[in-house]
C-alpha cells in the first residue's frame, strides 16, 4: 500500500477492513447509474460506529472525501465514487440491535437490507411499511439518506415518517443520538429530520430506530386496462374514494412491453395505453363488492377497458411483477432516468403537456412513463437508441431534463420525487429550490461538515 494517507489510517486502526483490489474499486465506486467510471481511493469497510468516526476524523484531518455507501442502487449517483474518494461501505454494520415491544420500534446498524428489515419485523407480527422493487439490495442508511419511497407511500408515506431516532457521525467526526426514539420532541430544530433526505451531505448514519406498525388488513391486488391518461385521474378518483388504498401505480404500454419481454406474464389480453396496478383493503365480501361496483363504474363510463383481480398470491405477485419488473426490463437499454412530482391535482397537465413536447422535439426517443401515480410521482427512462453514441445521448437527455424542469417550475414541482439529486440532477436543483434555499443548504452543509469532506460534488 503506498499512499501514506491510507497508511495513516491502518496506523489508526490496525483492524479496519480496507480494500484495494481495482475489482473491488470498481464494485464498490459505482452504483446503478453506470455512468461514471468508478475511480475511488480505497473501501473502507468498518465494523463499528467507533471504526466510523475515526475513518471522518482522519478524513478531516487530511481532506480525504468520503463517499458514504450502502446497497449502491441508487439511480442518482449519490453513491459514485469517480474522483479518488474512499468509499465508507456501511455493508458490514447490518445487525438488528434492538426491538421495543412497548414503542414498537427495531433499532438496526444502517447497512442492513431493508428485506432483512422486513424480515426481522413480521417475526414481532409487525411491518415496516416503506417498501419497493430494490428491497434486497438496498440498505436502510441509503433509504434514509434519500427519503426513500416506493410503492405504499399512498398508505404510509415517505422514510421520514417511520425514523424515531438516528445515530449519526456528522462531517466534523462528532457522534450525534437524534430524537432517541421520542414520540413528542418539541426541544428546537429536529435535526433528525434534516439528516433524513440529506445524501451523505451532512452525517453518516449509523443506526436507526425505525417505527413498526400493525400488519394491513387483508388486501386484493387489481390491474386495469385504461384508454387514455383523463381515465387515470377519474379512475384514481373513484378508487380512492370508494376503497382503502394501499397502492395505486401505472405504466405505459411500452413500460409493458419491456417488462412482458423480460419474463413477466401477460394478465389483459390486447394493448392498451396505460395500466394501473392498484392494491386495496379487502377485509370482506362487502369490501369486494366495493371494489367490483368502483371498477364496473369506471367501465360504464369509458375510464376503464379491462380489468383482472388476483385470484390468489401468486397471480398478485405477478401482476405486481408487471410493475415492479419494469426497472430491470430497461437496463439492457441504458435509460437516461428521470423521477420527478407535482401535486396529484398537477399531473394530468403536466403529462400532457410533457408528452406532446418530447414527442414533438424527440420523436426518435423510445420514453417509458410509469410510477406512483398516486402521490404524483412519475419515472420517465429515456431509452439510449442503437443509432446514438453514448456522449450525443447523454447531451441530448439532459436537454429533455432541462425541458422537464421548466415544465416542472412552472408546474409547481420537483425535479426528485425519491431518488435524490446526486450527481445527475445537480444541474437543475436551482430549478426546484429557491437561491435562497440553495444558500441556507450550503450554510447548512458548512455547519455539519466544515471541511466538505462528506460526499463533495453531490446534491450541490
Ligand atoms: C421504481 O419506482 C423505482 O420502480 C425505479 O423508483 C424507477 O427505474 C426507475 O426509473
Ligand atoms: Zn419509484
Amino acid at each position: 500500500m503506498t499512499d501514506a494517507r491510507l497508511a495513516e489510517l491502518i496506523g489508526r486502526l490496525p483492524n479496519l477492513r480496507l480494500l484495494t483490489e481495482p475489482g473491488d474499486l470498481e464494485h464498490y465506486g459505482r452504483d446503478w447509474t453506470r455512468r461514471w467510471t468508478p475511480a475511488p481511493l480505497a473501501i473502507a469497510l468498518p465494523a463499528s460506529i467507533d471504526e466510523v468516526q475515526a475513518i471522518i476524523r482522519w478524513a478531516n484531518a487530511h481532506h480525504v472525501a468520503i463517499v458514504p455507501s450502502g446497497g449502491r442502487t441508487g439511480l442518482s449517483g449519490g453513491a459514485v465514487a469517480a474522483q479518488g474518494e474512499l468509499v465508507l461501505s456501511l455493508e458490514r454494520m447490518n445487525r438488528v440491535m434492538a426491538f421495543d415491544a412497548v414503542d414498537r420500534t427495531l433499532t438496526v446498524q444502517s447497512g442492513i437490507t431493508l428485506q432483512a428489515v422486513h424480515d426481522a419485523s413480521h417475526a414481532h407480527g409487525l411491518i415496516y411499511p416503506v417498501d419497493f422493487a430494490a428491497r434486497g439490495s438496498c440498505s436502510i442508511g441509503g433509504n434514509i439518506a434519500t427519503n426513500a419511497g416506493g410503492i405504499r407511500v399512498i398508505r404510509y408515506g415517505n422514510t421520514r415518517e417511520w425514523i424515531a431516532g438516528l445515530k449519526v457521525i456528522a462531517g466534523n467526526g462528532e457522534l450525534l443520538e437524534l430524537n432517541r426514539g421520542l414520540i413528542k420532541n418539541s426541544s428546537g430544530y429536529d435535526l433528525r429530520q434534516l439528516m433524513i433526505g440529506s445524501e451523505g451531505t451532512l452525517g453518516v448514519v449509523v443506526e436507526a430506530t425505525l417505527r413498526l406498525t400493525d400488519p394491513p388488513p387483508p388486501s386484493q391486488v387489481m390491474l386495469l386496462a385504461l384508454p387514455d391518461m383523463d381515465a387515470l385521474m377519474q379512475v384514481f378518483a373513484v378508487f380512492r374514494e370508494k376503497l382503502s388504498l394501499q397502492a395505486f401505480e401505472f405504466f405505459t404500454d411500452v413500460a409493458q412491453r419491456h417488462v412482458l419481454a423480460h419474463g413477466a406474464q401477460r394478465a389483459i389480453d390486447g394493448d392498451y395505453p396505460y395500466y394501473v396496478v392498484t392494491e386495496f383493503d379487502a377485509i370482506d365480501e362487502q369490501a369486494m363488492e366495493a371494489a367490483l361496483a368502483a371498477f364496473e363504474h369506471c367501465v360504464e363510463q369509458g375510464w376503464a377497458s379491462d380489468g383482472v383481480i388476483a385470484q390468489s398470491e401468486a397471480q398478485a405477485a405477478a401482476l405486481w411483477r408487471l410493475r415492479e419488473g419494469i426497472t430491470e426490463s430497461l437496463a439492457p437499454h441504458r435509460p437516461y432516468k428521470n423521477d420527478i412530482s407535482v401535486r396529484i391535482a398537477a399531473v394530468p397537465a403536466f403529462l400532457q403537456e410533457m408528452q406532446e413536447l418530447l414527442a414533438r422535439e424527440y420523436p426518435h426517443f423510445d420514453v417509458v412513463w410509469f410510477g406512483h401515480i398516486g402521490d404524483g410521482n412519475l419515472h420517465i427512462n429515456v431509452l439510449k437508441p442503437d443509432a446514438l453514441a453514448d456522449a450525443e445521448f447523454i447531451s441530448q437527455c439532459e436537454h429533455v431534463t432541462k425541458l422537464l424542469a421548466e415544465t416542472l417550475h412552472r408546474h409547481g414541482g420537483s425535479i426528485s420525487a425519491e431518488h435524490g439529486i446526486g450527481l445527475v440532477k445537480r444541474a437543475y436543483l436551482e430549478s426546484t429550490r429557491s437561491a435562497a434555499e440553495i444558500a441556507l443548504m450550503r450554510g447548512v452543509r458548512q455547519v455539519f461538515d466544515p471541511n466538505g469532506v462528506l460526499n463533495p460534488g453531490k446534491l450541490f
